[in-house]
């Protein structure tokens, strides 16, 4: 683990106005991170703003604090930023690193590997399955009693993070936290029904056509799958109704990685990866200028669709073989 514990922990004890804040697109571990941070620092009577880039994702709306959220700076002076899961400032979106870089010291709290140590302190731990356990070690550490609202947060953040703990990642202390999480009260049933079990059936249309570009590669050792912003359009969906298609590739048998292609404006791909553990993704990803985990990661890749297909299989089979 790098960084260091006791020296946040002082901050967040001594300081009083924090801004928090998360990569763009963010999900589960990352808003269950900003607002279990924020919730508890607002318990001892301090100010804490989340300010992101890009909407609360409507399944985690009912995360206590969720509707705090902001997405326009309003001028207010902040003694410390601390972003979390968010391998650098320049992650969160223009207009939050811009406000981050202003303030007068900047924490870093993450699990990335491809972390670049941004920031003035840090606690970065890429062993951590979720940043969520590194924020219930730093509210450990600093004595907070964590109730439900805070508690919910962190649940969902491992959760979320493991895969519902499916991913080699879950490790003693994320069984540990969230088994802690509800002895504090969090109903896994509850919270599994709002995060997995409120999709609209136009999202399960969406799914239909997605999967009909199922394309397998390698032997049957890689499965793809494509995601045109004309199937967007279709069916009236954003991008964000896209997560967890990637599951169904990966969950072929004998299949070692998914692949999901996601075109963007501008002639360029959002390429995702998910491994099933004997196939680093990140090395594949970082070839492209992207990164993530062992078994998730991501890149975007210029070009046409067959272009990026025959590059990102061409570098998946180098580090494959
Ligand atoms: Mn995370």
């Amino acid at each position: 683990m790098r960084g260091d514990l006791s020296a946040i922990r002082r901050v967040l004890l001594e300081k009083d106005r924090f801004l928090i804040a998360c990569h763009e697109n963010p999900e589960g571990d990352a808003i269950g991170s900003e607002l279990a941070l924020a919730l508890a620092l607002r318990k001892m009577g301090k100010t804490a703003t989340v300010l992101n880039a890009d909407p609360v994702p409507g399944n985690l709306l009912f995360l206590p604090g969720a509707g705090t959220v902001v997405f326009a700076e309003d001028g207010s002076k902040y003694d410390v930023a601390v972003v979390v899961d968010c391998g650098s400032p320049d992650r969160t979106g223009a207009l939050v690193g811009k406000e981050l870089r202003k303030c007068p010291l900047l924490v870093n709290i993450d699990h990335h590997r491809t972390n670049g140590d941004r920031g003035d302190l840090s606690l970065v731990d890429p062993e951590a399955a979720a940043t969520g356990l590194l924020i219930h070690r730093i509210l450990s550490a600093m004595g907070c009693e964590i109730g439900l609202d805070v508690a919910t947060n962190i649940y969902v953040a491992v959760l979320t993070d493991t895969g519902s703990f499916h991913y080699g990642s879950s490790s003693p202390e994320a069984f540990e936290v969230a088994g802690e999480m509800v002895r504090r009260g969090v109903d896994p049933w509850a919270v599994a029904e709002q995060v997995y079990e409120t999709q609209s059936a136009g999202r399960l249309r969406l799914l239909g056509r997605v999967l009909d570009s199922l394309e397998v590669y390698a032997d049957g050792r890689v499965a793809c799958i494509t995601t045109m912003r004309e199937d967007l359009r279709e069916f009236a969906a954003g991008k964000d109704a896209l997560e967890g298609f990637i599951n169904y590739p990966r969950s072929i048998v004998g299949v070692e990685v998914a692949v999901s292609l996601r075109e963007e404006e501008g002639g360029v791909f959002r390429v995702s990866f998910r491994s099933k553990g004997r196939v680093d993704v990140s090395a594949v990803a970082a070839r492209f200028g992207g990164g993530g985990h062992r078994n998730a990661a991501g890149c975007t890749v210029p070009g046409t669709l067959a272009d990026v297909k025959k590059r990102v299989l061409g570098e998946l089979a180098a580090v494959m073989s």
